[in-house]
Parts: C-alpha cells; sequence; structure tokens
C-alpha cells in the first residue's frame, strides 16, 4: 500500500555524528513522505517497553549494552509513508551487522560495528505500527505531496 508506514530512528551515535540530515536526505530522495518526527531522549524504561522491536531481545547477552547505548543520547525518530515502507526501509538502512551490510546502504556507508550501527527500522508492518503508537502517541500529520502521480502508478 502507497499508505504503508515505517518508524525509523536515527540512533544516539548517528545524531552525535552528524547524520541525521543524511538519513532524512535518502528517504526524502527514495520517494517516501515524512508524517512524524522528532527528537527525544528516551529513557531505559521507554527502550524496553514491549512495543518496541527490542523487547524481543531482553535475555541476550547485548541487550543490556543496547539500552545504555540508546539512552545515551538523543534520537530522532521518523515515521516515513509510501509503497512497501517497512521492507524498502530495512533495505536502506542495510543489514544488522555492518560487516554485512552491502555500501550503498546506511549501515554499510556510515557504521562498522553491530552495536553502533547508527538507525534502526521496523521490522514488519506491525511492529511498525506498535512503533509507531509508542513514539507517537499524539499521532501522525495527513497531508497530500503535490509529486505523489509521479512517484506511485
Ligand atoms: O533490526 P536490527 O536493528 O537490524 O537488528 P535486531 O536484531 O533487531 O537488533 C537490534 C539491535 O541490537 C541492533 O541494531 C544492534 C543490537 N545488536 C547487537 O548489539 N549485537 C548483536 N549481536 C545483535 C544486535
Ligand atoms: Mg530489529
Amino acid at each position: 500500500s502507497i499508505k504503508e508506514q515505517t518508524y525509523i530512528m536515527v540512533k544516539p551515535d548517528g545524531v552525535q555524528r552528524g547524520l541525521v540530515g543524511e538519513i532524512i536526505a535518502r528517504f526524502e530522495k527514495r520517494g517516501f513522505k515524512l508524517v512524524a518526527m522528532k527528537l527525544v531522549h528516551a529513557t531505559p524504561e521507554h527502550l524496553e517497553k514491549p512495543a518496541t522491536d527490542y523487547a524481543d531481545l531482553k535475555g541476550k547477552p547485548f541487550f543490556p549494552g543496547l539500552i545504555k547505548y540508546m539512552a545515551s543520547g538523543p534520537v530522532v525518530g521518523m515515521v516515513w509513508e509510501g509503497l512497501d515502507a517497512v521492507k524498502t526501509g530495512r533495505v536502506m538502512l542495510g543489514a544488522t551487522k555492518p560487516l554485512e551490510s552491502a555500501p550503498g546502504t546506511i549501515r554499510g556507508d556510515y557504521a562498522l560495528a553491530v552495536g553502533r550501527n547508527i538507525c534502526h527500522g521496523s521490522d514488519a508492518v506491525e511492529s511498525a505500527q506498535n512503533e509507531i503508537a509508542l513514539w507517537f502517541p499524539e499521532g501522525v500529520t495527513q497531508y497530500s505531496i503535490a509529486n505523489e502521480g509521479w512517484i506511485f502508478e
């Protein structure tokens, strides 16, 4: 659906490294529509909520470090809308481990360590809906962009 939405987040390392604009630009240029965005310094409690993609990772050896890192500074959360936004967003991010993420992807171009991979993206439509509701309880902003007819058939 051209109304599919995904939750994309620049992690604290991406903010510190000045990559917020770069990541936004890639989603804009691809043709996705920005429908929500905010900078927040999340608490560990928020990051561990069942609605986040990270809840499934509780119990993994890297989980405490992941939460500490994610709560170490502000993140930029965004909701991007467009055709196959969830799967295409994941492809644009690249593989979780930078060793496996292809050049041309965000992680493949800007990251070297799995624990500092600069961006997050929802892994399924259902988890995207949960993450969007968690990070944007106020809802997203609906509007139309003039060039939609040039992006979608
Ligand atoms: O969705 P994605 O971010 O690509 O990977 P997940 O398997 O959901 O893991 C979330 C997050 O956890 C990952 O982006 C980095 C961190 N992590 C880690 O530090 N070490 C691992 N072996 C696996 C994941
Ligand atoms: Mg994930």
